[in-house]
């Protein structure tokens, strides 16, 4: 969406911080011995108490209020009776609505004392973030932010998966612009728009450049890598983004 009247900024700003606290809660919880949905069920209780809708749940019908991965699954993880262990990467990403306004945010981290490729995929994924949103400015290629996401990655040794993309948001979860690609998009000759409303999320990657879905048709995977995400919804001025999830 583009955001214009001091309802659409004041109510994207309400659903930002919920998103963001909801997150700020889970990753807290998240301790050795925890299960996945035991952290989704906390989730549903903020969710429920702050007046807001889980988007995965309202929207999609995913099997969870929020988006919980460990390890070798990289996004659309579905709460279960798997166990938290110690230096474990974990991602949660909670996506909601209020007042018929939505915001996302995701982040990805090792809990503990893991090995050392995992926190460095997770510090170059906010590296890769931040360098990104030095390029969200009215007038812009959309995809500018990718090529800075992915020129970050390859400076670190790493990669982008190539198929998991940020996108607008706004009045639902997923809208136009539909793709904020983490590389340059030669294809894509989107430019950013005073007010417009993104989720920007670069995945950053060990090796490989794409994801795959399991069976249970949710849950992306890579053949053989470690990914990690951290993504932030924003709105694109002209005096600089306001980030809404932080
Ligand atoms: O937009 C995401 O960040 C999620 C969507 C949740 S709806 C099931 N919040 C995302 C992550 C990875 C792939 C696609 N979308
Ligand atoms: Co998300
Ligand atoms: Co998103």
């Amino acid at each position: 969406m583009i955001a214009k009247t001091e309802e659409d900024f004041n109510s994207l700003k309400e659903i930002g911080r919920i998103v963001a606290s909801i997150r700020d809660a889970l990753v807290e919880k998240t301790i050795p011995g925890i299960t996945t949905k035991e952290l989704d069920t906390l989730a549903g209780e903020l969710f429920d108490k702050a007046g807001a809708i889980s988007a995965p749940k309202g929207e999609y019908d995913f099997p969870g209020y929020t988006c919980i991965s460990v390890n070798e699954e990289v996004a659309h993880g579905i709460p279960s009776d798997r166990v938290i262990q110690e230096g474990d990467l974990v991602n949660i990403d909670v996506s909601g609505s209020k007042n018929g306004y939505f915001a996302d945010t995701g982040i990805s981290f090792v809990v503990g004392k893991g090995d050392e490729i995992l926190t460095k995929i997770c510090e170059v994924a906010k590296e890769a973030f931040e360098e990104g949103l030095k390029k969200a400015k009215p007038g812009a290629k959309i995809t500018g932010m990718g090529k800075v996401v992915h020129q970050t990655a390859r400076k670190h040794g790493l990669t982008v998966i190539m198929n998991l993309t940020g996108h607008g948001i706004g009045r639902t979860i997923h809208e136009a612009p539909d793709y904020v690609y983490n590389y340059n998009e030669t294809s894509d000759h989107g430019i950013l728009k005073e007010g417009m409303v993104i989720a920007f999320e670069p995945f950053i990657s060990t090796k490989d450049e794409e994801v795959f879905q399991l069976d249970d048709e949710w849950t992306f995977v890579t053949e053989q890598s470690f990914v990690a995400q951290y993504e932030h919804t924003l709105i694109v001025t002209k005096e600089g983004p306001i980030i809404l999830t932080k």
